[in-house]
């Protein structure tokens, strides 16, 4: 199957980009974003790279999903804890909400301890102002954790990818845990499967539904001449069993084509941290990482992604 870029199974939000570094001043890119909802609010954690001091988070809330408030101060404050040497530089951050909390998963900065790779840190706030860092839940490199909204057969659940770096693609895989701090029982998920992903795959956290859990993903594909392009795609795990894959698209639903995801810091780029089901309304809502520039809204119908990952057909 041959298509062009724009041909995505998301559509994007006419106003894009909605945030933009002119919003932030000081930064030079707000970029890829944890998400979730709260008090019927939707709130989003930017990455934002500032011009001189290293990336921090920053919390924006919205009424309607499209113009956001943004906080003046830092959201994390690593400062004095046992984490500040491995939370120096914060982006990415994937937000899952369990029970009253919310929980983030965020890659450490690379070459704070010792030239040490990414691992994972978790923290926890419950109303978006404070955040307690709580532990480092995995080993170098995992750039990616991120854990499912409920416990599966009593335990909580992860989703990681070791490995993706220089060493090689990575894999992904799930573990459990009885108390969000210590995993085991790790099992295979999938490893790059396409040519849109062939260079790396990486989840961003779960979304509930009658078919299973259904999981974005990113996808890298190397351009030997160009660089990398980021797109998005994603999997679907059973819902008693999350270690089985039962369903995946063949071939991506969203990529680079717009001039803000096509030319940034990083070109052709369009990456997630997390995305927002609005049941009701049986629609999904993906706000996006364009060029490691600016942040995009895209969304599509819940049910119309459901049934392509379930039905796939064949991947470029
Ligand atoms: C990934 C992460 C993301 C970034 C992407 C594209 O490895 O570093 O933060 O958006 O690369 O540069």
């Amino acid at each position: 199957m041959t298509r062009t870029e724009r041909e995505s199974l998301l559509t994007r939000y006419e106003g894009n980009p909605i945030i933009t570094p002119d919003d932030v001043p000081g930064s030079n890119a707000v970029f890829n974003c944890g998400q979730t909802m709260h008090d019927g609010k939707t709130v989003l954690l930017l990455s934002i790279d500032w011009n001189d001091r290293p990336s921090t988070v920053r919390v924006a809330t919205s009424e309607d999903g499209i113009h956001f408030e943004i906080a003046q101060e830092d959201f994390f404050k690593p400062q004095g804890t046992p984490f500040e040497p491995y939370a120096r530089r914060i982006i990415d951050t994937r937000v899952t909400k369990i029970d009253d909390a919310y929980y983030i998963a965020f890659p450490s900065g690379g070459n704070t301890v010792s030239g040490m790779k990414p691992c994972g840190i978790l923290a926890k706030t419950k109303d978006f102002k404070t955040a307690e860092l709580v532990e480092i839940i995995a080993l170098p490199t995992n750039r990616v954790p991120c854990l499912f909204p409920e416990k599966i057969n009593g335990r909580y659940g992860k989703i990681d990818r070791p490995g993706g770096g220089p060493e090689g693609p990575g894999e992904m895989w799930v573990s459990f845990s009885p108390d969000l701090i210590h995993w085991g029982s790790y099992r295979f998920l999938i490893k790059p499967y396409a040519k849109w992903n062939a260079l790396k795959i990486g989840p961003v956290p779960p979304v509930k539904t009658e078919q299973g859990w259904l999981v974005l993903i990113h996808g890298v594909q190397r351009h030997p001449c160009a660089g990398n392009s980021y797109r998005l795609g994603a999997i679907m795990l059973d819902l008693e069993d999350p270690s089985k894959v039962i369903g995946r698209t063949e071939d991506w639903i969203f990529a680079p084509a717009e001039p803000y995801e096509v030319i940034g810091k990083v070109h052709h780029v369009v990456f997630i941290c997390g995305c927002i089901p609005d049941y009701d309304e049986d629609r999904l809502r993906v706000y996006y990482g364009a060029a490691d520039t600016c942040i995009g809204l895209a969304s599509c119908r819940l049910s119309e992604l459901i049934e392509r990952v379930m039905n796939s057909p064949g991947g470029a």
